[in-house]
């Protein structure tokens, strides 16, 4: 178990975090930003380094809203699901029968995403990854100085001239073809088509992208080159990195949501509306779910890494916390929603990697990993061998194929690179419970009997649910996590979706408002293909870990809780056939 008691600080944009440039012109416009945090207290806030003052009275706006307590809740360490008894390993994709890619059941994507097929294809050997003596360092992409950012401007465009003959494997268009194929159903494993995200693969086998550094630092002659993370977890990373918005660069992409460009402030719980919220409440917010994400729903392994997907089952059984949010709604705040057909180009699968910015993106999502097992608890690695023996396939940057073990995936130093660090301000984030309106009176909403099965989640919908066990122990919560569990969420998966969940209040919460205890957490989707069978219909298990939350609000000595769904996004086609409240092993 660890906590931090350090004092949060959240440098919204301070005269040091710019000092890195070297050239002002290539910043996002210093963007005057009226933040409100309630009737009685607003804030100016300037991102002109001038203007330090009247940021640091915004800094300690959002450190009052801190709590600084412990983490709380985690221990031991198990699955959340049994295993069937003779399941096996995802196997690397038989490439030669890699077919279409859809974007939608009904529509194919427009060009092949197969990758070139080795002369060899039946050896092709395990990749081992080579030893360092110097790793590279992963360095927030809003902090990079100018020499950095020629470098990788340079390399990109090499990798783009690559791209002009379609079958280089170090092309760029190959290397975004690679997240096509794999997650838009091209390639099948036995009978089933494979998707790579919604379960527990979504990690391991976006760490593999860890090539396309490696050919970019080989394009430059650079063998300690990194790619930058998108530091969307940190107030002063959540916006397009800026050196990804300059028009002509090799790193810009023109199919972007033109919204969300020059410094807006990104939601990392964006789902197609934007909220009409300030943009320190955005920030709040975005602290808050990393905070849930990371910490309150992600106690378990599989919680936070998603479903167990062996051989031989459906793809797509249930994604972990992270896949949920932020990654998910970063791909859509990011992708041109407003101008292209299926979000192109990082809000939809096939397209997200034709965005440079789809790489610094997931190198975040990847440093997640690390920062989630050092929260420690029963945060750790699986020990399951149909996840660490699951395989893919990829090319080095000499172009030779290789095959790829998970377990080889774990540790990114062994793979050669480290991230320079960043202060994780949400670790420190933990909501407190509000006394405003919309606290649930039990006795005036139906019980869950009565509601479920939901046909259409349309508008928010208040029940009370019973809890099977009180006044639990603390050596009871040790060894057991109190988990809601909403059974088969159904929405159309072509559509964009999203719903919120909240405890002890009633349907006049303020759901815009998520920075307090009640909130528990969000149900998202991306648009993506699922199955074999053609039909839009997806049929979730979707989890949320309330231990904690129990604790904050003050309700471990309630029978019986209040809960409220809140639609945000798609609800008319979301149903839901009931709710339950249980104890598992973690
Ligand atoms: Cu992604």
């Amino acid at each position: 178990m660890s906590s931090s008691s350090s004092t949060t600080t959240l440098p919204l944009c301070t005269n040091k975090s710019l000092s890195s440039f070297t050239n002002s012109s290539f910043l996002a416009k210093p963007s005057q930003l009226f933040l409100h945090r309630s009737r009685s207290q607003s804030f100016k806030v300037s991102c002109n380094a001038n203007n330090v003052g009247e940021h640091d009275k915004n800094l300690d706006a959002v450190d009052r809203r801190n709590v600084l307590l412990g983490l709380g809740g985690l221990y031991g360490a198990a699955n959340l699901a049994p295993l069937a008894a003779n399941a096996a390993p995802i196997p690397p994709p038989d490439l030669k029968s890699c077919s279409k890619a859809h974007i939608n059941p009904d529509k194919e994507v427009t060009y092949s995403c197969r990758p070139p097929i080795p002369q060899d294809i039946d050896s092709v050997p395990y990749y081992k990854f080579p030893p360092m003596t110097k790793l590279r360092i992963r360095p927030p992409a809003h902090a990079v100085d100018e020499e950095y950012i020629a470098k990788y401007q340079l390399a990109t465009s090499r990798m783009r001239e690559l791209g002009k003959d379609p079958f280089d494997p170090l092309g760029f268009k190959q290397q975004a073809n690679i997240h096509c194929a794999y997650c838009n159903g091209a390639y099948k494993v036995g009978e089933k088509e494979l998707q790579v995200h919604f379960s527990w693969l979504f990690f391991p086998f976006h760490m593999v992208f860890v090539f396309y550094e490696r050919i970019l630092g080989s394009l430059i002659n650079d063998p300690t080159f990194a790619l930058p993370y998108w530091n969307w977890d940190h107030p002063k990373g959540m916006r397009i990195p800026p050196m990804f918005d300059r028009e002509g660069s090799s790193l810009y992409d023109e199919k972007r949501n033109q919204n969300h460009r020059n410094g807006k402030i990104i939601d990392l719980g964006f789902f197609g509306t934007e909220t009409q919220t300030t943009e320190l409440q955005t920030m709040t917010n975005n602290l808050t779910y990393m905070y849930r994400q990371m910490v309150t729903n992600a106690p378990c392994p599989l919680l936070f890494f998603g479903n167990p997907y062996p051989l031989g089952t459906d793809p797509s059984p249930g994604m972990g916390t992270i896949e949920n949010i932020p990654h998910n709604p970063v791909h859509i705040w990011t992708g041109d929603s407003p101008r292209q057909p299926n979000g192109e180009d990082m809000g939809n699968f096939y397209s997200a990697g034709l965005d440079p910015v789809f790489y610094c993106h997931h190198a975040n999502v990847d440093r997640m990993w690390n920062e989630w097992k050092a929260i420690g608890g029963k945060r750790r690695d699986l020990a399951d061998k149909d996840w660490l023996n699951s395989e893919s396939f990829f090319y080095d940057e000499n172009r030779n194929p290789f095959k790829v073990k998970v377990r080889d995936c774990l540790d990114s130093k062994k793979m050669g690179f480290d991230y320079a660090p960043m202060p994780t301000p949400w670790r420190n984030f933990k909501p407190i419970r509000k006394t405003t309106s919309g606290k649930a009176n039990i006795g005036s909403i139906p019980p869950a009997s009565k509601v479920f099965p939901i046909a259409k989640l349309d508008r928010a919908i208040s029940f009370s649910i019973n809890r099977p066990a009180s006044s639990r122990t603390q050596a009871e919560k040790n060894e057991q996590e109190e988990i809601l569990t909403f059974n088969k969420v159904k929405y159309d998966d072509s559509q964009y979706v999203r719903f919120d969940v909240f405890l002890n209040v009633d349907k006049t919460v303020n759901a815009d408002e998520l920075d307090k205890a009640e909130f528990a957490g969000s149900y998202t989707s991306l648009p993506h293909v699922h199955g074999d069978n053609n039909t839009h219909v997806t049929s979730v298990t979707f989890n949320l870990a309330i231990t904690e939350l129990l604790e904050d609000i003050g309700l471990e000595d309630e029978d019986t809780i209040a809960l409220t769904l809140v639609p945000k996004q798609g609800g008319e086609g979301i149903s839901i056939d009931n709710a339950e409240i249980v104890l598992v092993d973690c």
